[in-house]
């Protein structure tokens, strides 16, 4: 674990005053004078504006679904799923329709609200694949549960026909800020991930976009990366903030573990900045205590994924994480 010293900004005084209006203006020095603010007047600023938009006692719980794992053509440094990658993955080809189905029906039995499905593909394609896909969504959609889709880029035509099927989201993560993107990812640009954001933004599905952190980028990437969600058009409507899961085997192995300190920074900026969307507590709750995370929630995270595994890596166990929400008195109803 690694503790930074920086440079803090002097804290704005924090107002009770009528809920602060939803910006998409922010200048960059606006976002890194909010991040820079010391941990917790930022936690208390942070809590107040959740609590101006947000029923603080709700915290969504989704269930991820890997449906075609491994063997992924993009060299991500930090995913165990791609094949430039020596990790010790099991490929899975694209599950069939029944094995969706009965899965999404157990994750809402078990409290969930939205079911997000996962595919390790660089990019959607016109084939027998999206076909199946768009019956996976048709079924999840049935259930009365949120759909989401994570399968890499998708052009105008394709996010079309998931927002027919009744896809309520799709995750595409921008991951960091576009100067430390291509020591990350090498074989897609910043520029290609925009322009997928922009075809689900105007396709009317909901649009689920966040980053990692601890894969060696500076504060000044992490300031950047929000910086590009808070300005985008309109905010995403979530907001992932997931701390780099190191899987053996990936060039990011030996990366130190993030603290919670840097997570409660992501979380706050992102919930003072984008003020309506869900910040989703994602990859890295494994590590993280109950403690760790309540200050989490206090700082505006909610939402988080429930269920004994993220796609391919651990998740916090399914009991552990009732018993952390029910003393917490925080609940997936409303
Ligand atoms: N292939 C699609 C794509 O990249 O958009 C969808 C699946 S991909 C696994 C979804 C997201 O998972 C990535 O954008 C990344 O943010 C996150 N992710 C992958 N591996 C991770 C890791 N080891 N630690 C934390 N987050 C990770
Ligand atoms: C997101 O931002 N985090 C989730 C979801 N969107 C798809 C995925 C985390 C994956 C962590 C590594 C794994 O389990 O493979
Ligand atoms: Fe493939 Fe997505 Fe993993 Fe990148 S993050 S290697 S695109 S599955």
């Amino acid at each position: 674990m690694t503790t930074t010293v920086r440079e803090h900004s002097t804290a704005a005084p924090c107002s009770k005053a009528a809920p602060q209006e939803v910006r998409t203006d922010w200048t960059r020095e606006e976002v890194a004078r909010i991040y820079n603010t010391p941990v917790l007047d930022l936690v208390y600023q942070a809590a107040t504006v959740h609590r101006q938009h947000h029923d603080p006692q709700y915290v969504q719980q989704c269930t991820l679904l890997s449906i075609k794992t491994g063997a992924c053509p993009e060299d991500c440094s930090y995913c165990p799923q791609s094949s430039h990658n020596k990790t010790e993955l099991k490929r899975e080809p694209l599950l069939n329709l029944d094995a969706v189905t009965t899965a999404a029906k157990m994750a809402k039995d078990a409290g969930s609200s939205r079911f997000c499905m996962g595919a390790a593909w660089r990019e959607v394609q016109n084939n027998e694949s999206f076909d199946r896909v768009l019956d996976m969504v048709r079924e999840v959609a049935k259930l009365d549960m949120e759909v989401c889709c994570t399968l890499g880029m998708l052009d105008a035509n394709q996010a079309k026909q998931l927002k027919e099927a009744g896809l309520t989201a799709y995750n595409h993560n921008l991951d960091t800020s576009e100067n430390y993107y291509d020591k990350i990812i090498t074989t897609r640009t910043y520029q290609d991930r925009l322009e997928t954001l922009k075809n689900v933004r105007n396709s009317g599905i909901d649009v689920c976009c966040g980053g990692i952190i601890g894969m060696g980028e500076s504060d000044e990437d992490r300031i950047d990366l929000i910086h590009t969600l808070a300005t985008l058009d309109e905010h995403p409507e979530s907001v992932p903030v997931n701390a780099l899961v190191p899987v053996a085997g990936t060039p990011l192995e030996s990366q130190p573990l993030v603290s919670v300190w840097e997570m409660l920074r992501m979380i706050a900026t992102a919930r003072i900045t984008m003020p309506l969307a869900r910040v989703r507590l994602s990859a890295g709750r494994v590590r993280m205590s109950a403690t760790e995370q309540a200050l989490c929630f206090l700082a505006g995270a909610n939402s988080i994924f429930t269920g004994d595994k993220l796609l391919t890596t651990p998740n916090p166990d399914f009991n552990e994480d009732k018993e952390m929400l029910a003393m917490l008195g925080l609940s997936d109803k409303i």
